[in-house]
């Protein structure tokens, strides 16, 4: 089995690990609804993004992108968020500077369909030195709700940390390794002043939001609320902190493509607690801004912004609208 790990080394042109794709006269980006029959075109829209964000909800990834838009003084001329996935309703694709924003749905299987696009959308455009985050929502374990995790680690519900799928009928493991440098550079985004926490810590995900997590209020269950708390103390013991359903897929499909990656996500209930989602629309609006927050910080460190660089000096070829 590989151990291997995670580097912070710039990641150089964006790659795909498939030889068959260059013999496509046109390659369809089926369910983000754009194509490769104007390469040059998407080249020049796309071919300055450094971050791509993902994110589960459609409505949450064009916040961001306004948030960006507003946070990197790129919307002096009105926000305007253009889903460049309009074509279709399966995902959404926003694009501000140098970030790209992108809904991903619920699950690895959701997440890995548009992954495998927008990494040859990256790689189309001729991007460079790309990194990836999945900013998203989780159940925390034992942690405040509200605060903000950042994976170290992410492990399926047997505690691997192989993303395990089926190939021509064998099974493939990859690993979910991450990058232990860029965990740093985010724990470092964390100020002491945050109305919330920031911790790091090893990241359940599961393939469905019931069972799988441990709840007593799914449409199945054949476990009593003795059964989950000894659960959810193995987990206390294993250095669980939370669970939610992408971040193993996420973090092996970036270590699959040579792309540094890695997840923050804001805990909505604590599950020592309660299985039930509680949290009021304005309190979960504030709560989701606090990973994109810190977020943020990173790619302002990384454009220098925060040294004091204007935004359009760093990317003078930003449009504000396509
Ligand atoms: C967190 O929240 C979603 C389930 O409600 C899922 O996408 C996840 O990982
Ligand atoms: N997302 C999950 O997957 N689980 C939770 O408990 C909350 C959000």
């Amino acid at each position: 089995m590989e151990t291997v790990i995670g580097t912070s080394e710039s990641n150089g042109p964006v790659k795909v690990r498939n030889p068959h794709i260059k013999s496509l006269s046109v390659d369809h980006l089926y369910h983000i609804a754009l194509d490769t029959s104007d390469i040059d075109k998407l080249e020049s829209i796309f071919g300055d993004v450094k971050f791509v964000c993902f994110g589960g909800q459609p409505s949450r990834m064009e916040g961001f992108v306004k948030y960006i838009n507003k946070e990197l003084g790129l919307d002096t001329h009105g926000p305007c968020p253009q889903n460049y996935a309009a074509g279709t309703d399966r995902y959404c694709v926003y694009k501000a500077g140098p970030v790209l924003s992108v809904s991903h749905g619920i699950g690895i299987p959701s997440l890995s369909i548009v992954f495998n696009e927008i990494l040859k959308l990256m790689h189309y455009a001729k991007c460079r030195d790309v990194t990836f985050f999945r900013i998203g929502t989780c159940g925390g374990i034992g942690l405040e709700p509200g605060s903000v995790v950042l994976t170290e680690k992410a492990v399926d519900g047997e505690f691997s940390h192989f993303y395990k799928m089926f190939i021509l009928g064998k099974r493939v493991e990859r690993p979910a390794i991450v990058d232990e440098s860029l965990v740093q550079d985010l724990e470092a985004c964390a100020r002491e002043d945050d109305e919330f926490r920031t911790v790091r810590g090893i990241t359940m995900c599961t393939e469905d939001f019931y069972e799988c997590q441990a709840r007593l209020d799914g449409a199945f269950c054949d476990f009593n609320e003795q059964d989950k708390m000894a659960f959810m103390q193995t987990l206390k013991e294993n250095n669980i902190c939370n669970i939610e359903m992408e971040s193993l897929g996420f973090l092996a499909l970036c270590r699959h493509a040579g792309i540094k990656g890695a997840v923050a996500c804001v805990t909505l209930l604590d599950r020592l607690e309660q299985d039930y989602i509680t949290v009021d629309i304005p309190k979960l609006k504030k709560w989701q801004v606090r990973a994109q927050t810190l977020i943020l910080r990173y790619i302002k460190k990384k454009l220098g912004i925060e040294c004091g660089l204007i935004p359009s000096l760093v990317y003078p070829q930003t449009i504000w609208c396509y």
